[in-house]
């Protein structure tokens, strides 16, 4: 805990560091209730800092220090200044070593930052600040340091030591222990530090680099998690030929290993050599793990490797240019994952993320920008906008450059930059430079936050056959910005005529057309495109495959986007057609519902669906997202004040209109899938996630008609689906159905059969904390007193407290205020155990000005309650008072 107010960090206030550590050689003795860390720190005084010797401040939290030297004479504590977070002595030369001694608990650390404790194993995150929780040292990634590290443990429960890098020695003690040395040739900054001692198993493999290196790989985890690790086994040499031939990178260590843990804050973490994953990256099998586990396993596992290069060898300057690195890696992912399977389903799920959870982010009081230029806590921005919007950013820069421009411009990066602590600024800089182009203005996209609205406005003129668009664009102020200027914005569109073909393209001015999709780069408040030689007046298809992360609104028509969802020739705006007609729909619905009328269903919306699911020819995947209609959540997001019953009411209402009327073509789509499911293998690939996606949807639509048909295939399913995405949605189906018998039993034996496995028991716990039916909230808290819950795993609080506060709007939102009462009370208890959990877990009650005034107070009372409570962390106190400010 602190104990000062936190203070505002500023990025304009970056100075170099003072000193440089070249060596850092550590050495680790691990005991069941305490470690000694040993440092030894060769450092000098950095040239680019100035003239003199200035005091020497190391960080260091949370530790006991036992004896500190500067060139081998001990000091005392006359020698230097010691605080609750720093270090401060004075050297009398510009190269010195330091050598000191501490003891640390790994085994009450509950923070999951630093050295802890994950079951019986000892594993580390460093990532951002937690190194300076193990020894005393320059905790900033624009100091690299090249590591050596020892551990030292008990044989028998410490089988495995493991640390970054290459090992090269190893050895026993008296007294049962032994030790292993492992050297990192690589200069890294220590957030990229790890350590990890257990009773592992692993799978093992080999990588041949583009250069005939062979690499070794392993994975390791706990022994009865052996079976579940081929998936990610597979995916990671994917990645490793995948990096090697769209962007000429190389794996650089003879070994990569991945150790799967159970108890992680965050997906996983792209240590030097060293990944360190939450069990639920890595486990997948098809009895245990969905279809959408199975793709984050291989997007998470792909993630992390590709952080080598973009993150690693060229990792960031400061925190503030965390986008740097975690922008453009999520980008490559995405990439990763869209030539593995489709492409446009791959666009559709991350631009129906983006637009639900980060443009909420973006609309909130935690709004920052790309770069942010402030910040309490940097573990409170390891956000939606950093990642994906960061993510977005880099994708306009490879649309406006093209894919050969960017691999130049990439190319350039990394070779210039290797070895070092760069700024989104040189990434930028590398790619003008090999382009030839000026970025100056799209640079704006990292200092400017809120997300831009794009309102498009049309004109034909029949005689001169001439069409023009015209784009006005502004964005929302938002905290410490009030006015924004104008973006850069891509936008890629097509015209269609009235056979729904392209038209060719020819601007005002130009010779000749120029394709049939171009993209048109917007940079004025407010801009006009004239096209020519257009023989009759077009129906526009606009910011194809979400080419910019905006709110574009064109006044298209019922019909109109009916007849996009038919002809676009981008697949991506076909759904994207089928889910604006939706939002009108449901507006329509929302608004019935809150006047007291009946709600009557506009049958364009059955009509356009039913052509979906009558038309064979297309993908299955397609088909199942042209079904689902918006979520809730996205609904929230886009209203001025978020009725959250009536969306729930309208968006339910909805669904059964459509259940009844698609009845027969949904059941023979089902019976088809599943029978092919009952006759074939479970294999992770794009066709069969397809298969399974529209068979599920469709069973979801066929519950809803309470026919006793249904109820037996869904109960079939159940029973006899050999892989956990048919057997998990069928339970999902039950719980959210009335028949309480079945959905009692269903529930029982899935716990009973499962568990002994963690992470479907998180599933198990989701599906009931999600389910909208009356309850819920009593549901959730007798759930936390089940066995297999505890707030001190992250994954059980997200599963279970995570999805009730974020995905069921109705129980979480109750009138009375429950639910924000029972939010606040996690958050105030989590607090003391894991910050960074606490901090995440909050964000739904940050969004109170989305709701009606009755609400807003409750809300509000909760997060002054929270801030009241006393003792908060710096996590915590930053998002609260954030949130009640202004
Ligand atoms: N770099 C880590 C995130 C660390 C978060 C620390 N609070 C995982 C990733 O983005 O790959
Ligand atoms: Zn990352």
């Amino acid at each position: 805990m602190r104990t000062e107010q936190p203070k505002m960090i500023y990025l304009k206030d970056y100075k170099v560091p003072d000193y440089l550590i070249d060596e850092t050689h550590l050495t680790f003795e691990l005991f069941e209730d305490h470690t000694l860390v040993h440092a030894q720190l060769v450092m000098r005084r950095n040239p680019e800092a100035g003239e003199g010797l200035p005091a020497l401040t190391l960080d260091g939290q949370e530790l006991e220090l036992l004896s500190i030297s500067l060139n081998d004479r001990e000091l005392s504590s006359a020698d230097y200044q010691l605080t609750d977070s720093h270090l401060t002595l004075q050297p009398d030369s510009a190269s010195f070593v330091i050598d000191s001694s501490v003891r640390i608990h790994p085994e009450t650390n509950t923070a999951l930052e630093g050295l802890y404790k994950s079951g019986s194993m000892f594993c580390t995150q460093c990532e951002a600040e937690g190194f300076r929780k193990i020894t005393y040292y320059l905790d900033r990634p624009d100091v690299m340091s090249k590591f050596t590290t020892t551990v030292s443990a008990e044989q028998h429960h410490y089988p495995v030591l493991l640390s970054n890098g290459n090992p090269i020695a190893s050895g026993s003690e008296e007294g049962g222990r032994h030790w292993a040395t492992w050297e990192d040739p690589f200069k890294k900054p220590a957030y990229l530090f790890a350590l990890v001692a257990g009773d592992l198993w692993c799978v093992e493999d080999t990588f041949t680099t583009m250069s005939q290196r062979e690499v070794a790989l392993r994975i390791y985890v706990e022994p009865e998690n052996i079976d579940k690790c081929q998936h990610a086994m597979d995916s990671l040499k994917r990645s490793m030929k995948w990096d090697e031939e769209v962007y000429g990178r190389e794996y650089d260590l003879d070994i990569f290993m991945i150790v799967a843990v159970n108890d992680f804050n965050m997906g996983a973490m792209e240590n030097k050599g060293l990944n360190i994953f939450n069990s639920s990256c890595v486990l997948a099998k098809a009895e245990t793990a969905t279809d959408a586990a199975h793709q984050r396993v291989e997007a998470v596992v792909a993630h992390e490797y590709f952080h080598n290069w973009s993150g690693n060898r060229v990792t960031c300057r400061d925190w503030f240019q965390l986008s740097l690195k975690e922008g453009f890696t999520v980008f490559r992912d995405a990439e990763f994952s869209a030539d593995m399977h489709s492409r446009t389903v791959k666009r559709i799920e991350d631009v129906a993320y983006l637009r639900t959870h980060q443009f909420a982010e973006d609309a909130g009081p935690m709004a920052h920008p790309v770069r942010p230029d402030a910040f309490m806590e940097i573990s409170n921005f390891y956000t939606l906008t950093v990642y994906e919007k960061g993510s977005e950013v880099v994708r306009m820069i490879h649309t406006l450059v093209g894919a050969e421009g960017f691999r130049k411009g990439s190319d350039l990066y990394f070779e210039r930059h290797d070895g070092q602590a760069v700024t989104c600024d040189d990434f930028i800089k590398a790619m003008e430079e090999a382009n030839g182009i000026d970025l100056t203005q799209f640079k704006r996209w990292y200092s400017q936050a809120g997300t831009p609205r794009v309102v498009v406005s049309e004109s034909y003129d029949a005689a001169a056959n001439s069409y023009r668009l015209k784009f006005q664009q502004s964005c929302p102020p938002t905290p410490g910005q009030a006015e924004k200027l104008p973006f850069v914005i891509p936008v890629e569109l097509g015209l269609l005529d009235a056979q729904g073909r392209e038209m060719p393209l020819q601007l005002i001015g130009e010779d000749a057309p120029v394709g049939r999709s171009r993209v048109l780069q917007l940079t004025e408040a407010e801009q006009t495109f004239t096209f020519v030689n257009l023989p009759e007046k077009p129906l526009p298809s606009l910011l194809r495959g979400f080419s910019a992360p905006v709110k574009l609104s064109f006044p298209y028509s019922r019909d109109q986007l009916m007849f996009l969802m038919q002809h676009d020739a981008d697949g991506f705006n076909r759904w994207e057609a089928g889910q604006q007609l939706s939002v009108q729909v449901l507006q329509d619905l929302i608004a019935q519902q809150q006047r007291g009328e009946q709600m009557v269903l506009d049958q364009r919306l059955v009509t356009a669906l039913r052509s979906v699911l009558e038309n064979d020819s297309l993908d299955q995947a397609m088909v199942a997202e042209m079904l689902s209609l918006p979520g809730e959540g996205y609904l929230i997001e886009i209203s001025e004040v978020a009725d959250v019953d009536a969306i729930h009411a309208a968006r339910e209402f909805a669904r059964e209109q459509l259940s009844a009327e698609l009845f027969d073509l949904l059941w023979q789509r089902y019976q088809r899938n599943r029978e092919l499911s009952r006759n074939s293998a479970y294999v992770a690939q794009a066709e069969h996630f397809a298969r399974r996606s529209l068979q599920n949807i469709a069973l979801s639509y066929l519950m809803l008609s309470g026919k006793p048909d249904v109820l037996a295939a869904c109960l079939e399913q159940f029973e006899k689906a050999d892989n956990m995405t048919e057997r998990l949605t069928a339970l999902a189906v039950l719980v959210n159905s009335p028949f309480e018998k079945e959905k009692a039993l269903a529930l029982e034996s899935f716990a009973d059969y499962f568990k002994d496995n963690p992470l479907v028991m998180d599933q198990w716990f989701s599906v009931q904390a999600a389910s909208a039916l009356p309850g819920a909230l009593q549901r959730v808290e007798q759930l936390m007193q089940h066995l297999a819950f505890t707030l001190k795993n992250p994954n059980k609080v997200r599963a279970l407290i995570g999805a009730f506060a974020g995905q069921n709007f109705v129980g979480f939102h109750a009138a009375d205020g429950s639910g924000y009462r029972f939010l606040a009370d996690q958050v105030i208890t989590l607090n003391g155990l894991n910050p960074q959990i606490a901090s995440r877990l909050l964000a739904p009650l940050t969004r109170w000005r989305k709701y009606d005034s009755a609400r807003q107070t409750l809300m509000k009372a909760q997060l002054q309650r929270i801030l009241d409570s006393g003792d908060l962390s710096s996590d915590v106190f930053e998002v609260v008072s954030k949130s009640l400010a202004g």
